[in-house]
């Protein structure tokens, strides 16, 4: 199951042909410096794909990475950092609203990501609340699982469960290494083989 050609492909901020263009999408969504390009850049099997920066709230389009040449991986702007200012929250937030579900687009799976430790914000809460009701399909992971003692991950991961109501939570860890299989056996799973490989 592991990606073979990873490449950015586009950035967009509104209506593009590349939303039409018959590939899967699996979209990336998660609140600034919650480790959504660690991830991406882990599952890719590449460093740099997309850039981690330790300044959060950079990237304020939506970009996309094409994988094996055949699906597209879907980097959401990531939102509610703290020094941003107000509009470019607000920007940032309809902007993600579009694609989610204004976009004349069928967005495959939506990995949504949240902070091990400090849980969902409530802008998570209302996104999974919104995708829960359009019944897109939802992937949690819950990253960054090795600043949480071993004894209070199961603990931490049955909370969550609880606060979005979702099940199934992926208890990840980039630093470590963790969860990586699981989630690309997730994220594939359903989508014809032809259309991935
Ligand atoms: N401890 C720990 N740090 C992580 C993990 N994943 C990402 N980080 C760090 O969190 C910061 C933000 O990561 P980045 O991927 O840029 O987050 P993004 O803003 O969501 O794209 C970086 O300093 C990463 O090295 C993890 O699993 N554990
Ligand atoms: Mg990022």
């Amino acid at each position: 199951m592991d990606i073979k050609s990873a490449e950015f492909a586009r950035g967009i901020t509104g209506t593009n042909k590349i939303l039409e263009d018959n590939k899967s999408q699996i979209a990336f969504i998660g609140r600034s410096n919650v480790g959504k390009s660690s991830i991406i850049n882990l599952l890719a099997n590449r460093k740099n794909l997309v850039k981690s920066s330790s300044k959060p709230g950079k990237t304020r389009q939506i970009n996309f990475f094409l994988i094996n040449k055949k699906v597209y991986f879907v980097d959401l702007p990531g939102y509610g950092f703290m020094k941003m200012d107000l509009k470019r929250k607000e920007k940032i937030r309809k902007l993600i609203i579009w694609y989610l579900f204004r976009s004349e687009v069928e967005i495959d799976k939506v990995v949504f990501i949240v902070d091990a430790k400090t849980g969902p914000t409530d802008f998570d809460i209302e996104m999974l609340d919104l995708l829960k009701k359009s019944e897109r399909k939802v992937i949690i992971v819950a990253n960054k699982i090795d600043k949480l003692k071993k004894n209070d991950i199961r603990k931490q991961i049955s909370k969550i469960e609880e606060i979005t109501g979702y099940s199934k939570i992926i208890p990840f860890s980039v630093k470590k290494k963790k969860g990586k299989n699981e989630l690309l056996d997730r994220i594939f799973n359903n989508i014809e083989k032809s259309k991935i490989f």
